[in-house]
């Protein structure tokens, strides 16, 4: 049996990943394919527990070295007991997030270095990466306009702008140096602009041929 492909969905703030997920889905449903869709941090009833640590304000500060070993604890069950099985059966996953979130997050938000955060990504995963990433980019501000009002701001949602901007500029590095692998997607359009852009994409992988 073929093995199935691994698309992850990546942007900043309020970029409309959960939005386009449902279309990115729906797409490959129509082609006749089967599909998982996840997301990290979590994806598995553990992978679960850890994003709510990693998400919950406290009063104690998180070592930044906490924070990153805590996202590839959950990535590595997420991995191992649903992505990595699925492809196996020939079945699509999609992820809202996977690595990049990592490089763009810790390395960059958080400043803890691109190439830490590639090194432990090669140690754990090797070159197990998506097959297709879609980029939906969206500037900072009207990012965060999208979710004002939507209730108490989570561990990452409580950091400034100055944060975003990084974490923006970094997806849009690894999208430059990835052209392969990634599309980028102007995010900042109106929906049905932004969902014809994701539906060409997803569109265009396909005409690629499904087996890897
Ligand atoms: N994190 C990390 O630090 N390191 C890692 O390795 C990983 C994650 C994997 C949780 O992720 C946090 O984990 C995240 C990074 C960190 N921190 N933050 N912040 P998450 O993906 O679960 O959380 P999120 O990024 O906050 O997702 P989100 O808030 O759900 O955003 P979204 O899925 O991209 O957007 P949405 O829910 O689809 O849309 C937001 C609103 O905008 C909604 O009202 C839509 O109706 C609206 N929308 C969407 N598209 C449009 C357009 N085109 N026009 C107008 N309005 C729109």
């Amino acid at each position: 049996m073929a093995r199935g492909r691994f698309i992850s969905v990546e942007g900043g703030e309020g970029a409309g990943k959960s939005t386009n997920i449902e279309g990115v889905r729906a797409r490959l449903h129509a082609a006749g394919l089967r599909v998982v869709v996840t997301r990290e941090p979590g994806g598995t009833p553990l992978a679960e527990e850890i994003r709510q640590l990693l998400l919950a304000p406290r009063d104690e500060g998180v070592c930044e070295d906490t924070e990153l070993l805590l996202v590839f604890a959950a990535r590595m069950q997420h991995v191992e007991r649903v992505i990595k099985p699925a492809l196996a059966r020939g079945d699509w996953v999609i992820s809202d997030r996977f690595t990049d979130a990592t490089i763009a997050y810790q390395g960059a938000g958080r400043r803890m270095g691109v190439e830490r955060i590639q090194a432990l990504r090669r140690l754990l995963l090797g070159d197990f990466a998506p097959d297709l990433t879609l980029l939906l980019d969206v500037p900072v501000d009207s990012g965060m306009q999208r979710l004002a009002g939507r209730g108490a701001p989570d561990r990452f949602e409580m950091e400034g702008r100055e944060f975003f901007e990084r974490v923006r500029a970094a997806y849009l590095q690894l999208a430059a140096a990835e052209p392969a692998r990634f599309r980028v997607i102007d995010a900042a359009q109106e929906l049905p602009a932004v969902q014809a852009a994701v539906a060409q994409a997803v569109e265009g992988f396909l005409a690629q041929g499904t087996t890897p």
